[in-house]
């Protein structure tokens, strides 16, 4: 995340809580060690005067870590910028063969049948309705090199074709002043994503993969691309879309990934 300029929150000197939140927290708190790691590195009086959280005890610790992560997505939420541009690499560059990584191993992964596939609309949208492969493959597309970045310390350049969700969020009618857009896929997995993000103009509804239809292991019929955002905030086998001001959640950030998960 680039932080170029100072950001007000209410309250709180805003250099201060970036330089904390950057400097001791930020992925770190992602890491399977983050209690370690703090509990290392981080006064006790510290973090408490930070969160407001007493961390004499793991329940403690956790609130002070999900009140890190809830001000980290505050944080991240003010200086996305939606006109910054997500780097784009020549197809020279691309990673060969692209890592495939799941909740679960590759044997397992997840096969969609093409016949009778419908994504379902849900949520602050006038368009409630399921749509077809065809009428997504019918709208104007995009392709683009980005690289993807997984928390789990590896990163990949992949060529990803679809539709701009941009786009797609207008042709359904969302309400763009929502809050959050969530998405359900058939192997369980859930996420969602702040509206600002929806509407990025690199935030796309991918069907193609390197010139070919989404194989199952990239997320067949649809994945999700986001090159602003970490890998497990892109979703894919995408089979529900909705639009909500309620907080939607995470399969990873359910379990301590931050939310917000900007790249
Ligand atoms: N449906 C679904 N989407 C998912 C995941 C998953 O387990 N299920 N894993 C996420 C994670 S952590 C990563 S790094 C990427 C991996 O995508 P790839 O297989 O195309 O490399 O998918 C993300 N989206
Ligand atoms: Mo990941």
């Amino acid at each position: 995340m680039k932080i170029l300029r100072r950001i007000p929150l209410a309250g709180i000197d805003g250099e201060a809580v970036l330089g904390e939140a950057r400097r001791r927290i930020g992925r770190v708190v992602e890491q399977p060690a983050r209690r370690a790691f703090l509990q290392r590195s981080l006064t006790l009086g510290g973090l408490s005067l930070l969160t407001g959280c007493s961390i004499s005890d793991n329940a403690g610790v956790e609130a002070a870590l999900s009140r890190i992560s809830r001000l980290n997505d505050k944080v991240q939420g003010l200086i996305f910028d939606p006109n910054q541009l997500a780097e784009t690499y020549p197809e020279s560059m691309i990673t060969r063969p692209f890592p495939f990584n799941a909740y679960y191993g590759e044997d397992e992964v997840r096969v969609v049948a093409e016949e009778g596939f419908r994504l379902e609309v849900s949520g602050l949208v006038s368009g409630k309705r399921a749509w077809t492969l065809d009428e997504l493959r019918a709208m104007p597309q995009h392709e683009q090199v980005t690289r993807h970045i997984c928390v789990e310390g590896w990163s990949a350049i992949g060529k990803w074709g679809g539709v701009r969700f941009a786009d797609f969020l207008q042709r359904v009618g969302a309400d763009t002043t929502a809050k959050y857009v969530g998405f359900k896929c058939a192997d369980d997995y859930y996420t969602s994503i702040d509206m600002a993000t929806a509407l990025h103009p690199q935030t796309q509804l991918t069907l193609r993969y390197d010139g070919h239809p989404l194989p199952p292991k990239y997320g067949f019929p649809m994945k999700l691309r986001m090159p602003t955002k970490l890998g497990y905030k892109n979703p894919k086998h995408v089979m529900a879309i909705f639009v909500t001001n309620t907080h939607p959640g995470g399969y990873w950030e359910d379990q301590g990934y931050n939310w917000f998960g900007g790249s």
